[in-house]
């Protein structure tokens, strides 16, 4: 069986070095010959909304899965066989957009931050604010892009006109206690793998750093709404959840259609990596059945690779280099450490600068 990943980043790479254990055959588009994932693997070299590369993908792959949201989706359904995209395109078309997400997953019943959407200077008119807000584009932001602070009408146009007046939501500030999110991968057959929820520290909207949550209740709140969402999507894959703690009470931020940042602690911390399980779900192989954690923190490495080898004799520690060109806050890498000691924590935040 053949898997056609849209995309070669970091996401693609790690899921062809997951395919090793499977009996699978991976290729990826990317534009980029020296993509991470177009270094190990074999790949299509194209435009991600190239119709004939993408028609080249469908008909040599059984299965089409995407390792980034924002592709045009009007060419991936006309090009691509839907039988054979997971997750589908309707999830996708959902999560490209901040607006049809936040509406989903409110019809559904479940929490998110109050939201308006924008779309025109007279929309901004009639707005009192009585908290900071931020105003988001509804597409193509990521990673911290893509949004700005506003706290008052002057600031909001000011933001509006910033964004080229692209059609955006203005959603309220959440005063919360932590971050966190849940990795959830579902089959065919409707059976759910949760992995545990991990409290998530971000700095200027990218994040830095993930370690295990271990707090039952917050645990069963987040299986409920994944299986809500999942559920109700006929949803195929890998999903990651983004959610608000609020004393106790959880707040879904976005939803991510793939393998998340925060699920990269499973490489080295579970029993089945989340880019494992992804490709067990979108192409039927069994699932396992029960599950085994480690201890275990992810340290994301941004910018430009520092001087590991201080670390790289430790047992516990292991580093995962993207093989990315540097470029500021650019996510280029990832350390997983397992029961790491103090000293260990103290000197992984120093090489890192965190
Ligand atoms: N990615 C996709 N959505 C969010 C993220 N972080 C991953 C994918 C994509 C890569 O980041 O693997 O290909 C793009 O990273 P960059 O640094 O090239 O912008």
């Amino acid at each position: 069986m053949k898997v056609g990943i849209i995309g070669g980043g970091q996401l693609a790479r790690m899921m062809i070095q997951a395919s090793s254990r499977l009996p699978l055959d991976t290729v990826i588009l990317d534009p980029k010959k020296n993509s991470p994932a177009g270094l190990i693997g074999e790949s299509i070299i194209a435009e991600l909304n190239d119709p004939k590369a993408l028609e080249e993908l469908s008909n040599s792959c059984d299965i089409i899965t995407y390792e980034l949201e924002h592709l045009d989706l009007e060419i991936l359904s006309s090009v691509l066989d839907p039988k054979k995209v997971f997750p589908n395109l309707k999830i996708l078309k959902i999560a490209q957009d901040r607006l049809l997400e936040k509406k989903y997953i409110n019809d559904l019943d479940i929490d998110t931050a109050n939201f308006r959407p924008i779309s025109s200077i007279e929309d901004i008119e009639n707005i009192q604010f009585d908290s900071d807000c931020f105003l988001k584009l509804r597409k193509s932001g990521f990673d911290g892009r893509g949004q700005l602070k506003v706290n008052d009408q002057k600031s909001l146009i000011t933001g509006f006109q910033k964004f080229e007046c692209l059609p955006a939501i203005l959603e309220q500030c959440i005063e919360f206690d932590f971050e966190c999110s849940i990795i959830v991968g579902r089959n065919k057959s409707d059976e759910y793998f949760f992995y545990p929820m991990t409290e998530n520290l971000h700095h200027n909207g990218i994040l830095i750093h993930t370690k295990l949550l271990n707090n039952p209740a917050l645990q069963k709140q987040a299986e409920d709404i994944a299986r809500k969402i999942m559920g109700s999507s006929n949803y195929i894959g890998v999903m990651g959840i983004e959610f608000f703690n609020v004393s106790g009470n959880l707040i879904v931020n976005e939803i991510a259609p793939r393998v998340h940042n925060s699920g990269h602690w499973t490489i080295d911390g579970a029993n089945c990596s989340q880019f494992e399980l992804h490709l067990r779900c979108i192409t039927n192989l069994e699932i396992p059945h029960e599950i085994q954690i480690q201890d275990v923190q992810m340290f994301n490495i941004l910018g430009s690779m520092p001087n590991l080898a201080s670390l790289s004799t430790e047992t516990n520690i292991f580093i995962h280099d993207y093989k990315k060109s540097p470029r500021e806050n650019r996510k280029i890498g990832h350390i997983n450490g397992v029961s790491l000691n103090n000293a260990q924590i103290q000197a992984i935040k120093q090489l890192l600068l965190l």
